[in-house]
Parts: structure tokens; sequence; C-alpha cells
């Protein structure tokens, strides 16, 4: 299978995490790719290819225009204040002031912007932001051609809503190659996220449409980020109803169980037909995870690629999650070459 990777994804290296009352090192930080970039090498899975040089217009087809511009003018804003920091929202629009008036001041656009304030902006977020979105068109185009591709995208992408980021998340990679497929004739797109954490995001993208059908396996959102979406009754709506579902799991879900769950949305897949299948690939699901909750094994992902292939779809690969770094390359290509039928 081909990679498709930009170096320049190193862009994007915020120094700051908001989390436990402190400021620490995010846990989404670069090293990531490299884990990843040293197994694909050892192991063989095939050529890492970078992105060619790609219109992002399409970005447009999933994310409001005044949220763009937000984001690319963000850390300028930020730096005329002659503040130390990266940029951290602290105030938001709520349930008792619900707000759409959208502020003047960076602090309250980034409050109005923001769905979470772990992900902070810094100095090259957002060019590297663009650079995940390059990989994933690349990778999108040529899935003509080639019948299953990795997008190897930094940073991830399914937290991120038509206007707003978080949980690391700027651009919304995956839907964006749903709208790319989409704009090439596709009818039908099934988005199948097996990411630790629910793709509200993307959910939130395609709610009401009944062309990209989203799935999620996730920790339940009672007790797990984004917290306030992904439950199981969120089942799409107007014309969008039947084509979301969620699959809330608790803590300290094994294997055993994650993997039944698994295959009732492969049965969905499969009655659903489908032009290609789309998978938001996290690795946070593993039993090392240090801010997950699933106890999945590292010869476990080798299966969940295998029964991804028994889809037999046209399929593309899109890093989203894994945070346990010294393991996030084997975890990450035991899927890929669990899909090409090797257990090695
Ligand atoms: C991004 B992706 C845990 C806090 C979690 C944000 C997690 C974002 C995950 N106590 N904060 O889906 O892997
Ligand atoms: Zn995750």
């Amino acid at each position: 299978m081909k990679t498709i990777y930009s170096k320049n994804h190193i862009l994007r290296n915020s120094k700051t995490e908001l989390y436990g009352g402190e400021l620490v090192q995010p846990f989404e930080r670069p090293e990531r790719m490299e884990f990843i970039i040293n197994a694909i090498k050892e192991r063989d899975l095939g050529p890492i290819m970078d992105p060619v040089n790609i219109n992002t217009d399409i970005i447009f087809k999933v994310h409001d225009k005044h949220y763009v511009e937000f984001l690319n003018v963000a850390w300028k804003e930020w730096l005329k204040l002659g503040l130390g920091g990266e940029a951290i929202p602290t105030v938001w629009p709520s349930r008792s002031m619900p707000s759409d008036v959208i502020p003047n001041f960076i602090e309250g656009k980034l409050g109005y912007y923001a769905l979470a304030n772990e992900t902070s902006i810094s100095e090259g977020t957002v060019e590297g932001a663009y650079e995940a979105v390059k990989v994933v068109l690349t990778a999108t185009d040529m899935l003509e051609k080639e019948k299953s591709l990795f997008a190897l995208c930094r940073p991830p992408g399914h937290h991120a809503s038509k206007d707003q980021y978080g949980g690391y998340c700027f651009f919304n990679n995956v839907a964006i190659a749903s709208e790319r497929l989409i704009e090439k004739g596709a009818k039908k797109i099934f988005i199948l996220d097996v990411d630790f954490h629910h793709g509200n995001g993307t959910q939130a993208i395609f709610y009401d449409r009944p062309d990209v059908y989203f799935a999620s396996l996730h920790g339940d959102p009672k007790e797990a980020f984004p917290h306030f979406l992904g439950h199981a009754n969120e089942k799409g709506h107007g014309a969008g109803e039947g084509f979301n579902i969620n699959y809330p799991m608790q803590p300290g879900t094994p294997y055993t169980e994650w993997t039944r769950t698994l295959d009732d949305a492969i049965e969905k897949i499969q009655s659903y037909q489908p032009d290609a299948l789309l998978i938001s690939l996290g690795v946070d699901t593993y039993e090392k995870d240090p801010i997950s909750f699933f106890k999945l094994k590292s010869d476990d992902f080798f299966d969940i690629g295998k029964k991804i292939a028994s889809c037999n779809l046209p399929t593309l690969f899109v890093m989203e999650g894994g945070y346990a770094i010294k393991e996030i390359g084997i975890n990450t290509v035991n899927v890929l070459k669990g899909f090409e039928g090797s257990l090695s």
C-alpha cells in the first residue's frame, strides 16, 4: 500500500496543551509521525510519497469561509497582543449566553471558533493543517488507480466541524476527502471512524445527508472526550436519518467486545454498498494509550485491518489519533498489513 505523507506536518508544533490544570507538552506531537514512518519502512508497507502541489479550495465545501479566515489570521492577531504564550480560548458562548454574534477581538473569536481548549494555536499551526489537507487530497485523487491508500495526515481532523476546531483538529481531512470523491462522481461514501474518540466533527458535517454514511466506535461520551456528542440515539436528521450510527463503549472494553461492534458496522457498510470506504484511523484504542480507556492489544490491529478488507471496497485510510508513541507505528502498520492479508 502506498502512503502519502508530508514532512511539513512539523509546521504544527505547538508547545502547550492544557491538561490536568497544567500546560504540558501536547500528546499530539510531531514525533508521532517518525514512529509511523519508521514502521512503514522497516516492514516494507510500500512507497512513501509526497503530496502533490494541489489546490485546497475544496476545504470550503466542508468549512465556512469565516472559519477558514479565522484560522488563517488567528496566530497573527494573537501575536499582536504581545502576550507570552500560545493562543488558548478562555470564554465561550454557552447555555446561559448562547450568542451567535462573532466577536472582533481575538480572545472572543478563539472562544467562538473553539469547541475545546486543549488545542493551542501557535506559529505555523494553520500552515501545518493545510499540509494534512494536501496529503488527504493527493491520496484521494489516487484512489481511482490504487485500490487502497494510506493518507498519513497530521494534524488529525475528525473533531473539526464546519466552523469549530479542537481535539487537536483544524480541518476535517476525512470529510474533505469525501467531498472530493463526490465531486468526482461518487454517489455514496461510507466513513468508518475507529479512533477511540467520537468523530463529532465528521458526524455533524454529514448529519443531514444520505450520501455520506458515518459510523463511529468510541469511548462513551458520558465518560470520554468530546463529551457532548456521540450517543447511541444520534441517528441522523432529515434526509440523513438512518445514515449515522454511534457505538459508544465503556471504560475497559477489550477487543472481544469492541470487535463485535465492528462486525455490526461492517454489516452496515455491506448493505449500504458505498462507492468508497474511508477509515478515520486512530490507534488510541490501544491498551497503553495515555488518554484513552479501551484495552486493544497490538495483535488485535491486524484483525481490524482484515475485517475492513472483507468489505472489498476502494479504501482510504486517513490518520487520526494514537498517543502511545512508542507503539503507534506498530499498531498503525498492523492495521494496514492486516488489510493486505499479512500477519507480520
Ligand atoms: C483527538 B483524537 C483526556 C483529554 C482529551 C482531547 C483529546 C483529543 C483526541 N483527559 N483531550 O480523536 O485522537
Ligand atoms: Zn482519538
